[in-house]
């Protein structure tokens, strides 16, 4: 019997257009999806569309079309979208489908009548757009903390939710369960913000909008777009009707990806609702960060969208997939950047997994009539690079159980590299001059070809088209597309003819490429724009000035003493430093020869940034950074050194 595997993205809001952002979800479960089909695994990938609630009705409303009529028209744009990034989803739920209205007034009824849904009154600060009740305390200049805009009061008789009688279950289960929510610090920061101080009550009915579903035991109030939008995970499945073998197959989900703006909803209002319904807990919540553009999240509400259907027609989808994946904010949010997508797509698709494609069957053509000849040999380049390959494989399915889908890309890419490096190595053009070092020669072409069947064969769960093509040029049959017939580097796959063809990626012009994709955002969204720290729930969500501690444990410092020092020949503005670092000693180049001569630093112990990748200024290849405060309006400069004496090399943290 195959294992199943459950994976759902959170169903999005039909308001309106889907963003880069929204796709990150969908692409990271469709790799997950794709990555389990090829393990063998049966899978069911669910999607939708959250299609409740005020803030739709209103923008229907403005488009002069009736709710229905403008969420049909949004839902055909959502699947348009995820049709041109090859999302391979087996479901989509709509909100508005009948059997998931059912399931919301059913649950409704059912916890109304066991008496974990009550009635009584609610009178809150409203923000239409983000469907959110606020405290006065929790606005920003008296305005929705988390989108700016004016909130509503609302005084209204409400149905609520006992959250608070499951306080022990849910202590208990982000106690004994650490994976239930990840990353640890999403964990940490839902356990001591909103579990740890009391979970309270929540009101899930309305009576100020109709759009929506009503409650069966009453029918002026319809049901809070949250709980209607929750259950969308069981209805997926068929859960409560006649046809429910999905939901007994697949039942409970292996891991809902959501965005941190989420992670609340999902990781108590959910598994407390799955509770009371009396089902098996999801068993993980993968909470993602933001991709951000210019500080703030990508989104639709600040019209700041990146468009992926532009995206996807001038570079197609596997460099959105690629760059999604390899990028994306997993843990912690990451800024969007033009070039560094561009430079992301030529370094890494052209230059990288292009070239060694492109250079390994101009090879095979040259030097073989275009059949991949039979290894040979076997000298220690072959050994390293056959156990690399041997181990990639167990490595990438060790990262997905843990979703960490950048790290399994980041594996095959190091494969990758490392085979372009083995080229280097054993310089194939010298061998094919001598006839005797002919056997070395099919050797390494044969290692090339191996290598890259079992790079590719991975490389299916993440791109869509450039498989197939890797392929197609290598002549591979389907069964040497399978993952376990790359669990061991074969020695047997000689004889096929190649097909060298075009290039798989054309190199962008990194310029040129800027332009076009700065050119789709507004000029005012081009200014650096400082946020407010504010007093929302979601504080610590939403102002992206923070940085977490995972951030700021990336950079590596340590105290450094100067025992040299020189001005750069030609440059006004350089000291070239040697520095010793414990038994260490780095050269670092300084842009403080104005500030400092070099003779007055000799003997100081600075803080340096040890782990900067090294770079080269004047050909001098300066080997981290001296940590210095910096006085623009004085135009002054001084070095940050330690108040103690101190070692050379301690860490400063
Ligand atoms: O929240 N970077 O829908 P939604 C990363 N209907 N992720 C982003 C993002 C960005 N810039 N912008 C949006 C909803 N997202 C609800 C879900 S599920 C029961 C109900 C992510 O369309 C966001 O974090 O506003 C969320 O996970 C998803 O897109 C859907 O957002």
């Amino acid at each position: 019997m195959k294992d199943n595997y459950y994976v759902s993205t959170p169903i999005y809001y039909a308001s309106g257009r889907l963003t880069v952002g929204h796709c990150f979800s969908t692409v990271l479960a469709d790799i997950c999806a794709r990555f389990y089909r090829l393990k063998g695994y049966d899978v069911f990938y669910a999607t939708g569309s959250d299609e409740h609630g005020l803030k739709i009705a209103r923008v229907a409303e403005s488009n002069k079309m009736t709710p229905q009529q403008f969420v049909d028209k949004t839902v055909a744009e959502f699947k348009k979208i995820w049709d041109m990034l090859g999302i391979t989803y087996d479901k989509f739920i709509r909100t508005t489908d009948e059997h998931h209205v059912k399931l919301v007034e059913d649950v409704y009824d059912k916890l109304y009548k066991n008496g974990d849904i009550y009635l009584s009154q609610y009178e809150g600060l409203y923000c239409v757009p983000c469907e959110t009740f606020f405290t006065e305390s929790q606005l920003v200049d008296g305005k929705c903390p988390d989108c700016g805009r004016p909130v509503e009061l609302t005084k209204e008789e409400s149905y609520f939710l006992r959250l608070s009688k499951y306080q022990k279950f849910m202590e208990d289960l982000f106690n004994n369960n650490p994976e239930f929510l990840v990353p640890e610090s999403r964990k940490n920061e839902i356990y001591n913000n909103f579990i740890k101080p009391g979970i309270t009550d929540l009101c899930v009915s309305r009576t100020t909008f109709d759009w929506g579903i009503k409650l069966p035991f009453n029918d002026k109030h319809v049901a809070y777009v949250w709980i209607d939008a929750l259950l969308n995970y069981l209805s997926v499945l068929g859960y409560n009707t006649d046809n429910d073998e999905n939901f007994k197959k697949f039942w409970p989900c292996d891991v809902h990806f959501v965005g941190r703006d989420i992670s609340r909803f999902h990781s108590i209002i959910w598994p407390i609702l799955v509770k009371m319904l009396d089902l098996p807990l999801p068993k993980q919540i993968h909470s993602h960060g933001f991709i951000t553009l210019k500080g703030d999240k990508i989104s639709k509400s600040k019209s700041n969208g990146f468009n992926p259907v532009s995206i996807v027609e001038r570079y197609g989808a596997d460099a959105l997939r690629y760059y999604l994946a390899k990028e994306g904010p997993i843990f912690n949010d990451i800024p969007y950047t033009s070039e560094q997508f561009v430079n992301t797509i030529n370094s890494d698709l052209c230059n990288d997994l292009g070239n060694l494609v492109s250079r390994t069957l101009a090879m095979i053509t040259q030097y073989n009539g275009k059949v991949v000849p039979s290894p040979k040999v076997k000298d220690q380049e072959e050994i390293d690079l056959e156990e690399k390959c041997n181990s990639l494989l167990a490595t990438c399915e060790e990262y997905f159980s843990k979703q960490r889908i950048h790290d399994a890309i980041n594996a095959v890419f190091s494969v990758i590299s490392f085979a372009n490096k083995y080229i280097d190595i054993t310089e194939p053009w010298k061998l094919s001059k001598d006839e005797s070092k002919k056997d070395k020669l099919d050797t390494v072409l044969y290692y090339l070809t191996e290598t890259i069947r079992i790079c590719t064969t991975i490389l299916q769960a993440y791109l869509i088209d450039t498989p197939n093509k890797i392929f197609t040029k290598f002549n591979t049959p389907e069964d040497l597309r399978t993952f376990d017939s790359i669990r061991k580097f074969s020695h047997d796959n000689y004889g096929k003819e190649v097909e060298k063809g075009d290039n798989l990626f054309p190199r962008l012009d990194v310029k040129k490429e800027m332009e076009f994709l700065d050119g789709g955002v507004p000029a005012e969204e081009n200014k650096p724009e400082l946020k407010k720290d504010n007093q929302t729930e979601e504080k610590h969500e939403n102002v992206v000035n923070f940085i977490n501690y995972d951030d700021f444990a990336k950079v590596k410092l340590c105290t450094g003493k100067i025992i040299a020092s020189e001005k750069v020949e030609g440059a006004d503005k350089l000291l070239k430093n040697t520095i010793e670092m414990g038994s260490e000693t780095r050269t670092i180049v300084s842009g403080i020869a104005k500030y400092y001569k070099p003779e007055e630093i000799v003997g100081k112990t600075v803080v340096v940034v040890t782990n900067l990748a090294p770079r080269k200024l004047r050909g001098i290849e300066s080997q981290g950074m001296l940590l210095c405060a910096v006085d623009e309006e004085k135009d002054t400069l001084s070095l940050v050194t330690v108040d103690r004496e101190m070692k050379s090399g301690k860490e400063v943290c």
